[in-house]
């Protein structure tokens, strides 16, 4: 008889809350019980109601199969035939059921941010937003779920992680008071100052319409032509080829509403703010060639890192803060036309004022039914918010009702239940597609009396939502944009003058790599053009690496100031839910390894084990073998004694091996060569042959050397540090 015996995963991600049986389960039993890091919709009913009920009364029940009507089947392997090797019945009924509701198995997916990962959580306001904002779940203490989507832009549903792209950063928010979604980016600037040229940046990204590539990239010759042609692009531009556009991890990304939205408080005053959510995990990113390694080893590497990290207890999580300015008459700040998104305020001029701490803590249940059907909308707001008429913002006001009918086929998407909110729900929207309330009564409409009057319009102690009533200027009816929205350059060349040296390298590598895969010189020249005007050294890199020459400015930019506030490097941050790869051979003495799990594991990292095969060395699991390990899956690597070539070692069976036989294990020298080139913390006990084969020495920067027990605090405080950039000299320095 099958046995399910609980299951305690060594590392993050085994697939289900039981192990396996050997033999095919014979005995009746319910389904299993969600993992314990899984969360799921709250239970309420389509119009909002508690129903009681744990999260898994949604999901399928009972011991047998049945029927979508209920009924039980004996059999679901063979088609009803006349005869053994007759025709198939048309009268088989199961097998019509299961084929059809197959062929409709997908919804069309997203026209952006088609690919992400979600997460469900908690946010608490400490209070500190209670003198801005009326909204009842920036109140002191008040704790509101949240369900958080991270995407990429450009990519299809299927594509890889670590594009070069702009992150989605959407919050929602089930307030007391209705769902409140706060719909950004992890980079505060935007393509473009209007919503009406959305499709154009989107078309001009995506890929070419005749082949349909390259997929979510930027490096191709219409994103290029848009970019150069439509200069106000290239703010955005900018941060995208910056880090930003690689992020390590979904944790460790900072999010910004990106348009101003206006607050009011309880009194009706009004104040103007920029959202930004703060990681507690830090800034961080990988670099080019490591994302470029994990679209290729781990195209999951994001969505796996956030599960992982929930999985393994290290919840991620960000402070929601504010940049307060004054509702002024003009709508600008130091000069910052604040409803031009293509800007953003530098800290500097407004610091960030924290409201309260989001902290995610389960992993949705069910990709389809949560990640996948949550529709976010940007009109989603409650009393205390509103918006401002900033031109991308009053676009997207209409954009993401209307996406929804065709991505979730029809209008009651509201009712599915990522989507319900956790309050009262009294409409009057009534039927079309997929209708899940059962509405009652006999008026849906205002006035009534049949249905006493219900429901009632809310009086102003019953927290309504208002529409801030707010002074539009009087004006010509015109297609034209202010003045104030014509600077495309200074806050470009703000931001790049404000990065750290070896951040500016990345840049100006990362702009000739895009160009370079452009076929059309004209379309290189232009954008140099735009990097002309933005830095005359930056221009002067990607002109070189191009192998074209750098023109001259057509735009001035005056000195510009410097946001410190920009750089990513130079603090230490929390090291919880990083991955240590422990490189052990056969004759490994366990007492050094067992040493650094624990510590590893006492910081809240992932010890991996990676040995010559599977399987057990000793008392030790192996996690990952030489030949299935990627650098990519480590931030930090510790080499413990000699690492011999195993018997898989040969190119012909490992391509990965090379050609050369060593002392060491080709591929772990690999390994470490990869992990020094990406900066990555380097440990190594007893022999320091695997580091003297990858061509690394004891002395440089973020490499440590001695026992388990001295090497473990060292190798943990440079993993704080996230990479060892002084490992280099920067283009600076020669
Ligand atoms: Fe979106 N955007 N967007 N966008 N956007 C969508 O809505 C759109 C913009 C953002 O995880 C779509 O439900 C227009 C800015 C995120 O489900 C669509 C314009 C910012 C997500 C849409 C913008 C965003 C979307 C596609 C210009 C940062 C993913 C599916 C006016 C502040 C949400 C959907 C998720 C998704 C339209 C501009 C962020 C088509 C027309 C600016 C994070 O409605």
């Amino acid at each position: 008889m099958a046995t399910i015996r609980k299951r305690k995963p060594p590392v993050p991600g085994v697939p289900s809350s039981a192990a396996p049986s050997y033999e095919e389960p014979t005995t009746p039993t319910g389904p299993l019980p969600p993992k314990p890091d899984q969360g799921g919709p709250a239970t309420v009913t389509p119009t909002g109601a508690p129903t009681g009920q744990p999260p898994e009364s949604v999901a399928q029940q009972g011991e047998f199969l049945t029927t979508a009507h209920g009924a039980r089947l004996a059999d679901s392997d063979h088609s009803l035939r006349v005869g053994q090797r007759g025709p198939t019945l048309l009268q088989d009924h199961h097998l019509r059921e299961k084929v059809s509701h197959f062929d409709h198995e997908r919804i069309p997916e997203r026209v952006v941010h088609a690919r992400g990962a979600g997460a469900h959580g908690v946010f608490e306001a400490n209070g500190a937003g209670e003198g801005i904002c009326r909204a009842a779940f920036l109140q002191a203490g008040a704790q509101t779920p949240v369900f958080v989507r991270f995407s990429t832009v450009l990519g299809s549903r299927g594509s890889a992680d670590l594009a070069r792209d702009t992150r989605g950063f959407a919050t929602r928010f089930y307030t007391s008071e209705g769902n409140y979604d706060l719909v950004g980016n992890n980079i505060p600037v935007f393509f473009i100052q209007d919503g009406i040229k959305f499709p154009d940046v989107i078309h001009a990204a995506k890929p070419h319409p005749d082949r349909e590539i390259p997929q979510a990239q930027s490096a191709h010759d219409t994103f290029w032509d848009f970019a150069s042609l439509h200069t106000e692009a290239q703010a955005h531009t900018m941060w995208n080829m910056s880090d930003r556009g690689i992020p390590r991890s979904f944790r460790t990304m900072e999010g910004f509403g990106v348009h101003t939205w206006r607050l009011a408080n309880t009194a009706g005053d009004t104040c103007l703010v920029k959202f930004h959510w703060k990681p507690r995990q830090g800034v961080h990113s990988v670099t080019w060639e490591e994302a470029q390694l994990s679209n290729g080893y781990d195209p999951d590497y994001h969505r796996r890192d956030l599960a992982d990290a929930i999985e393994s207890g290290a919840f991620p999580v960000w402070d929601l803060g504010v940049q307060v300015m004054p509702d002024s008459e003009d709508e600008t700040f130091e000069g910052i036309d604040l409803l031009d998104p293509t800007k953003f305020v530098p800290e500097e001029l407004a610091p960030v004022q924290l409201l309260g701490t989001m902290t995610l803590n389960a992993n949705p249940t069910n990709y389809f039914a949560e990640t996948e059907q949550v529709a976010f909308n940007v009109s989603n707001l409650v009393g205390g918010i509103d918006v401002t008429n900033d031109p991308l913002l009053q676009a997207r006001l209409f954009s993401y009702l209307d996406t929804q009918l065709t991505r979730l086929g029809g209008p009651n998407w509201n009712q599915l239940p990522i989507n319900r909110a956790h309050v009262p729900v009294n409409d009057m929207l009534r039927d079309g597609s997929h209708q899940d309330a059962v509405h009652g009564g006999a008026a849906p409409y205002r006035p009534n009396s049949l249905d006493g009057g219900c429901p009632f319009v809310a009086g102003h102690d019953d927290h309504p939502f208002i529409d801030l009533p707010v002074q539009v200027e009087a004006g010509i009816k015109e297609r034209a944009h202010p003045a104030s929205f014509a600077d495309h350059f200074s806050q470009v060349t703000l931001f790049y003058r404000s990065l750290s040296p070896v951040e500016q390298d990345h840049v100006s590598a990362s702009y000739t790599f895009e160009l370079s895969k452009c076929y059309d010189q004209t379309i290189r020249e232009r954008q140099l053009q735009a990097l002309a005007n933005i830095d005359a050294d930056l221009c002067q890199k990607v002109a070189g690496g191009l192998g074209l020459s750098a023109p001259t400015p057509t735009v001035h930019i005056d000195d510009v100031p410097v946001s410190a506030a920009l750089t990513q490097i130079g603090e230490s941050w929390p090291v919880a839910g990083r991955q240590l790869g422990i490189v052990i051979g056969e004759g490994v003495t366990e007492a050094g390894v067992t040493t650094l799990q624990k510590a590893a594991q006492a910081a809240g990292v992932v010890p991996l084990v990676v040995g010559p095969h599977g399987g057990m060395i000793g008392n030790l699991i192996v996690n990952r073998t030489y030949a299935n390990a990627a650098s990519i899956e480590f931030d930090a690597l510790v080499l413990v004694g000699d690492l011999p070539p195993a018997p898989g070692a040969m190119v012909s069976g490992d391509t990965k091996a090379g050609a050369a036989a060593s002392v060491t294990d080709p591929r772990v020298v690999k390994l470490v060569n990869e992990a020094w080139r990406h900066a990555k913390a380097i440990g190594a006990i007893g022999a320091n042959t695997a580091l003297t084969e990858a061509g690394v020495t004891p002395e440089d920067a973020g490499i440590v050397v001695g026992t388990a027990k001295q090497l473990a605090p060292a190798l943990l405080d440079l993993l704080a540090q996230h990479r060892a950039w002084d490992r280099f000299p920067t283009s600076q320095d020669v």
